[in-house]
Order: structure tokens, then sequence, then C-alpha cells
């Protein structure tokens, strides 16, 4: 096996860059209170919420929250949060439980995970060239690499990310990487884990323009190992990707998804109408 060029090496976990902090939040309108209240009442705390989605799409440097309509699953909608800081998504999360409409919003599940950049070749290249069980010596070289990296404008769009306009809908699951006796994740070399990955990275490149995608690590902050985000201009283009990659190793062999959930971002000006709607009924 090749892990055997690489005795100190094998165990390594992929480098990775940490961006922004999110927090997915799965949300059901309290219908029965709402067409129970006196319908102005009801207008006025619905506009409240739309005014926070709104304050939250264009105010919230640096950072965004998105609300989006969601077929399927129970909810009715879907808000993503992204903000630099655990604090400042913490606050996100209070203004919406403090806001006036908070009594008819039910917030059935919350997800928190943080961008995460996995570095798998980076960790490879560097593993070739300096020994990680010298520590002093590869802290410090991967301290360079990681700020290299960090420098770069792609690494940074990628750990800030924006969802492109063009690209309304969204697919997002919580998913973790096998621990099965025989077919573990954490047990493969390093070596035959950047494999498995620099194959998975082609696949999903060949998908470059019609889906963006967000891996957001949750070890240590949720239930599950990853969130994966996924935007499109085309909710088909979900059913493509995901179909493609469960014959791909690294999911075929490995992955383990938790349950999907898909939607439209709302604009603020549509969100306001819709909930209009609702009041007027
Ligand atoms: O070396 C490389 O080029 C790989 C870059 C890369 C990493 C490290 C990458 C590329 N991904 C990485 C990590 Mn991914 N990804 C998923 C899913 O449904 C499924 O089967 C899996 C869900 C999709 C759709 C997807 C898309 N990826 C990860 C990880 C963390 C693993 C770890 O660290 O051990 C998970 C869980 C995961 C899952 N991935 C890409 C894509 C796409 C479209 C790309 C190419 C994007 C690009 O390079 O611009």
């Amino acid at each position: 096996m090749t892990s055997r060029s690489l005795p100190h090496a094998s165990e390594l976990p992929p480098a990775s860059l940490d961006g922004w902090y999110v927090l997915h939040q799965s949300i059901e309108l309290d219908w029965s209170g709402l067409r129970a209240r006196d319908p102005a009442e009801a207008r006025e705390a619905l506009k409240s919420f739309a005014g926070l989605a709104e304050k939250w799409s264009a105010g919230a440097e640096p950072g965004w929250s998105g609300v989006y309509r969601v077929a399927g699953s129970g909810i009715d909608f879907l808000i993503l949060h992204f903000r630099n800081t655990f604090d400042r998504l913490i606050e996100a999360a209070r203004e919406l439980k403090l806001s006036a409409w908070a009594d008819h919003v039910l917030v059935r599940e919350e997800y928190l995970s943080v961008v995460e950049l996995g570095l798998y070749s980076l960790t490879r290249e560097l593993s070739g060239r300096i020994d990680p069980e010298d520590r002093e010596a590869w802290d410090a070289a991967l301290a360079d690499a990681l700020a290299e990296e960090r420098r770069k404008g792609y690494v940074r769009r990628r750990l800030e990310p924006r969802q492109p306009e063009h690209m309304p809908y969204v697919c997002t699951y919580p998913m973790d990487k096998r621990r099965n006796p025989g077919q573990n994740w954490y047990a493969l070399s390093l070596e035959e884990r950047a494999g498995l990955m620099a194959a998975h990275g082609r696949l999903g490149r060949r998908f470059a323009g019609r889906i963006v995608q967000v891996i957001s690590g949750s070890m240590g902050l949720d239930d599950w190992e990853w969130a994966v985000t996924l935007w499109a201009g085309d909710p088909l283009e979900f059913k493509a990707i995901i179909s493609e990659m469960r014959y791909d190793a690294a999911s075929a062999e490995y992955a383990e998804f938790g349950p999907f959930t898909v939607g439209k971002r709302m604009s603020a000006g549509e969100f306001e109408g819709l909930l209009a709607s609702v009041a007027a009924r």
C-alpha cells in the first residue's frame, strides 16, 4: 500500500481552513395561530419578520442571511445564516426569536457548522517534504502554507460564500463519513483519502457553473460531521450531481446522508408579498 512510504503521515487529518459560521434553521409557520389573530396585528407581526429578512440580506456584513421557501420536508422556510463570528451568529438567532412575530415562528430544527476547506493535496504534498513527527518544523511549515492559502482570492471566496443571483435554489443536508469495520474513512491512510478526494473534486468540477457547493464542518459543533449546502439555477442539478457522486468511491463507499431540504431563495419583496397574503386570509 502506498501509505508504507509515509509511515508517519498516514494518520494525518487533512489541514483545513475555517471560514464563516453557518446556522441552518428549519422554520414552520403557525398558520392557525396567525389566522386566529386580528388581521392587522398578524400583518404587523409578519411585516416585522419581512423587515428582519431584508435587514439580514442587506446589512449583515460580514455575512448574510437568506430566507428560502421550502417544498417538502414538512416545513415552510429554511433560513441560512452566515456570519464571521460565532457571537454574531448567536445574535442573528436571537433577533429572530425576539421579533414581533416570534410566537408564530416555530424553529423546528437548527444546525450549526463552519465553512471548511479541506486541503488534502496540500497536506499530502507537505508531508512528503517534512516529517509530521518533527512537530516544530511541521507546525511552522503548515502555518506558512495555510497563511499563503488564505491570501488567495478564490480561497477567500470559498470561505466566505455568497449565493450567486442566478442560482436561487438550495439543497442542503448533513453528512458523515462511515466508520464501519472494514469501511472506515478515518482509518484510511492520508494517501488513500487524498486520492479519493482528488477524484471527488474532479467529478465536482464537472458541475462548475451549474452548482456552487459549500462544505461546512460540524465535528464538535453538531450531530453530523458536515453540512452540505448546494445552490443551483435548476433543482434538477441537485439530483444530477448527487446521483453522480453516489457512484464515486468517496461517496459510494464512505458517505452517510441525513435528511435533505430543498427550497428557493426569496427576495425580501417576494417574502413580504407572501406573508401579506397569509395575513389577509
Ligand atoms: O482536491 C480537490 O479538488 C477536492 C476539493 C474538495 C474537497 C476537499 C471538494 C470538491 N469537496 C471536498 C470536501 Mn465536496 N461535495 C460533497 C458533496 O452527495 C454527495 O455524495 C456528497 C455531498 C457534494 C455534492 C460535493 C460537491 N466534499 C468534501 C467533504 C469533506 C470531506 C473530508 O474533509 O474528509 C464532503 C463531506 C464533501 C461532500 N465537492 C467538490 C463538490 C464539488 C461540486 C466540488 C468541486 C468544486 C470545486 O472545486 O470548485
